[in-house]
Order: structure tokens, then C-alpha cells, then sequence
């Protein structure tokens, strides 16, 4: 991408209503822009990211062998009153009508019209194990929308439903999601700790947040420090075989947010393992047995011919939310300093000269060669000064800056500078774009 036709309205100045480090980084590096309370518009770099995780959401839905398909937002009130949720759900949603006065609501979850799908179609257990997923957004009119698109009303989610025809196959179900997760959020670079957690309106009786420290989050969460760090299941993982000893190995250790914390049980964890710190909640999975598929008369015939309930759980994560908790975990004083799996660019291509014949032309077959080699590249050509250039590319935070001006040519030399150590290496303009596809193509973790 050119710099100079692409659209990136940075801005100078910290926009005083932003309260936390993320929102104000996403707003200065043109990556949203707020159209109302709790809403945003995704400008070119932040939409990039976003589609970059939701990218790796769906590569680790797909392996864990989740499907994916695509529901409306908008969505009929009769479905919910058939689960008795139209009338609990209370103020957060958002209610309308149509021109023939129909009741509507804009999702803020998807249990129900899953569960209208599912029963449409599937009448045995020879189907199942099934899980459908779909990434769309959802609108709940949050009583405190703030920080930006971490709690924001218009959100896209993640949700995942698992159908089963008893409870020892919902829970190898949850199991899946449970180690997908874990993969997930570690191929964007998180630490996401599994944590006992409330199933609030969702219901059930097992669930489990996902939870990223940073010193912002919304909730106070404690937890045995070898949590942090601990090694993700490979890629070799057989997600068709038994999961439990992984699962056990992540749930023995203490985890738990505020809601579910027992400060007899922390206190048994060595003193200095002890972990009390605050939390964003990127990931959270459900298992609530037949709570929607008894009142919507979702049932298979099992083996024996008997028609049985399905069994059902619900997983969902935020890449809305998931984009400034990336942001929380890694910034400096200069600006984002992105991970290169999520990074909205991989390297950029910095001409401290525009218009000067031989830096044009070092610049352009760089840009040109890094394209070629598959590498997510931008390319300031913008007719600007040198300090501007740097500090835009600081500010949103591309992993990699190769620096190419007029002085250092007459050497035959070019810089690299790594945004995230503040090192620079200078070499031979010939062997940078090599010295770059080796830098990246480890980090984008997309083998791990
Ligand atoms: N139906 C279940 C799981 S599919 C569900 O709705 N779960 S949830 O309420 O926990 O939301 C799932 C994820 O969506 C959360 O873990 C969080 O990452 C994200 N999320 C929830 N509310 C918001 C919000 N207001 N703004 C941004 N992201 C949100």
C-alpha cells in the first residue's frame, strides 16, 4: 500500500475524552472514529487488524472443527419468547418494529436463532457432533459504553454453538473450544488465562473466561502466577482425540475472576506465586445443557430411537474488543508496537526523499520485492520531512521500518529499524529485503 493514496488521518493531539492508553492510541493512529455513544466507525487501519484477527479466529475455529455460516443482526422477538429471554433480557437490548409492526431486536447473542437452525434440520444423533460458528456484529446497549471499542454497544463477536446428544459429548465439545482458545489468543501474541467465571445471562453451569492482564482491565482477577507463560497445546493437537489431561493440566492451577474467586483457596498458593491483578475478558465459553434446546424443542432420536434434547454450549470471543487489548499489552511512549501477526502492516518502506531519483528507485524495488515475497508492506512515498515519517511509523506501529534516503545510498546502505527494541542494523540495500522475510516470517506464529 502507498502511503500517498491510502487513507490514515493520524491525528496530533490526545483526544481528551479518551480515558485509557488503547482508546487514545486507536484514535491518534487513525484506526476508529466515534459516531456515537458506543459506536465506531473501523477506519482502513483499524478494519485491517481487525480482519487479520478475526483471520486467525477462524483458522483455529476451523481447525478445532467448528463450522462457520452466517446469521442476520436483526432477529424476530417470537424467537426469544420462545426461550422466555425476550421479556429477561432486560434493557440491553434493543428492540424495534418493522413497518407491519412486527417485533424485532438487534442480537446481542445468538442461543436462540442457532437453535432454530439446528432444529430445521438435524433429526439424528448420527449428525452430531456439530458445531456452528459465525462472526457478526451484535448491538447490547451497555449501560456504560467506554473505552472505546473495548465496551462499546455495536461489538462483533465470535459465537460458536456446540450440539450433542449427551453430556459427556458437550464436554469433549467444550474441551475443543477450551484448547482452541488457548491457540487463538496466543498466535495474537496474548497471555489469555483460562479462568472459572459467572455464566450470567447465558446460563449454565460450567464456564470459563479468557482474560488478558493489563493494569485497565474491568475486572480484579487472581491467579497462580505459572498461569502466565504456560506453553499452548501444537498444532499437532488431535482435536478428534481426548483433550481432558490438556485441560486438566490448564484448570489445576488457580485461576479465577472476582465473581467466582475464593480467597481460602488463593491462599493455599505459595505467597510468592500469588497473582492479583486486573483483567480484560477477551474469550468466554459456556455449557448449559438443554437450557435452550428443552423450550425450543430442539431434539434428535438417539441410538436407541428415543427422542433426546440436544445438548448445548455457547463460545464467544470479541476481535473488537480483542484489537485494544492487544494495544493495552503492547504500546511504548512512541505509540502501538503490534505484534507482527496482527500487525496492519509487516514492515514499511520509509523514502526519506521523495523525488530524489536514486532514493525513488531503492524504494520503489524494496516495496516492489517485499510485495513479491508475500510481506504485508507499506510504502510511505508521501512528499513530507523525515521526522514525520518516523513518528507516524512509530505511532502505528509496524513491527519493521527499512529506511532508505539519499546519504546512506551513496554507501550502497539502508537501515532496518525494529519498532519494538529501538534497534537498527544498516546494510547492504541489496540484502535488506532478505534480511527482512527472515525477520517476519517466524513471527506470524501462524505454524505455532
Ligand atoms: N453467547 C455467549 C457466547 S457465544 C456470549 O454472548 N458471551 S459473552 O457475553 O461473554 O460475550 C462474548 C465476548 O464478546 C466477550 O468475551 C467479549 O470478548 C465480547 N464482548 C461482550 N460484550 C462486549 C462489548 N460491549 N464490547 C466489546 N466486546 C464485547
Amino acid at each position: 500500500m502507498r502511503l500517498s493514496r491510502y487513507f490514515l488521518p493520524v491525528l496530533k493531539e490526545t483526544p481528551k475524552e479518551a480515558e485509557i492508553i488503547s482508546h487514545q492510541l486507536m484514535l491518534r493512529a487513525g484506526m476508529i472514529k466515534q459516531q456515537a455513544a458506543g459506536s465506531y466507525t473501523w477506519l482502513p487501519l483499524g478494519f485491517k487488524v481487525l480482519n487479520k484477527i478475526v483471520r486467525i479466529i477462524e483458522q483455529e475455529q476451523d481447525r478445532s472443527g467448528a463450522v462457520q455460516l452466517l446469521m442476520p443482526t436483526l432477529q424476530s422477538a417470537d424467537l426469544w419468547r420462545e426461550s422466555g429471554r425476550y421479556d429477561a433480557y432486560g434493557e440491553e437490548m434493543l428492540r424495534l418494529k418493522d413497518r407491519k409492526e412486527r417485533e424485532m431486536l438487534y442480537g446481542p447473542t445468538n442461543e436462540e436463532m442457532i437453535t432454530d437452525v439446528f432444529r430445521s434440520y438435524v433429526k439424528s444423533y448420527k449428525d452430531l457432533p456439530l458445531n456452528l460458528y459465525h462472526i457478526q456484529w451484535k448491538f447490547r446497549d451497555e449501560v456504560r459504553p467506554r473505552f472505546g471499542t473495548m465496551r462499546s454497544r455495536e461489538f462483533l463477536m465470535k459465537d460458536a454453538y456446540s450440539f450433542d446428544i449427551d453430556r459427556d459429548g458437550a464436554v469433549k465439545a467444550f474441551y475443543r473450544m477450551f484448547v482452541a482458545y488457548l491457540r487463538t489468543f496466543r498466535r495474537m501474541g496474548l497471555t489469555a488465562i483460562p479462568m472459572r467465571a459467572d455464566s450470567g445471562p447465558i446460563g449454565g453451569d460450567l464456564s470459563y473466561e479468557f482474560i488478558v492482564l493489563a493494569d485497565t482491565g474491568e475486572s480484579a482477577v487472581f491467579a497462580h502466577a505459572d498461569m502466565v507463560g504456560k506453553p499452548i497445546p501444537g498444532p499437532e493437537t488431535d482435536f478428534r482425540g481426548d483433550l481432558e489431561p490438556i485441560i486438566k493440566d490448564w484448570t489445576s492451577l488457580y485461576a479465577a475472576t472476582e465473581e467466582m474467586h475464593d480467597a481460602a483457596k488463593f491462599a493455599e498458593v505459595p505467597a510468592d506465586k500469588q497473582v492479583s491483578a486486573r483483567g480484560i475478558e477477551v474469550g468466554h465459553i459456556f455449557y448449559f445443557g438443554t437450557k435452550y434446546s428443552k423450550p425450543m424443542k430442539a431434539t434428535v432420536t438417539g441410538p436407541d430411537g428415543k427422542e433426546v434434547e440436544v445438548q448445548m454450549g455457547s463460545y464467544g470471543i470479541g476481535p473488537s474488543r480483542l484489537v485494544p487489548a492487544i494495544i493495552e499489552a503492547f504500546h511504548d511512549d512512541a505509540g502501538i508496537v503490534w505484534p507482527v501477526s496482527v500487525a496492519p502492516f509487516e514492515a514499511v518502506v520509509i523514502n526519506l526523499k521523495v523525488g530524489d531519483a536514486e532514493s525513488d528507485a531503492a524504494s520503489e524495488k524494496a516495496y516492489a520485492e517485499l510485495k513479491a515475497a508475500g510481506i504485508d508492506a507499506l510504502y510511505d512515498d508521501r512528499d513530507q520531512g523525515a521526522g514525520g515519517k518516523f513518528a507516524t511509523a512509530d505511532l502505528v506501529g509496524v513491527p519493521y521500518q527499512l529506511i532508505i534516503g539519499p546519504r546512506g545510498l551513496k554507501e550502497g546502505q539502508v537501515e532496518i529499524k525494529h519498532r519494538k527494541s529501538g534497534e537498527r542494523e544498516t546494510l547492504p540495500v541489496a540484502d535488506a529485503v532478505k534480511r527482512l522475510i527472515s525477520l517476519i516470517e517466524p513471527q506470524r506464529l501462524d505454524t505455532i
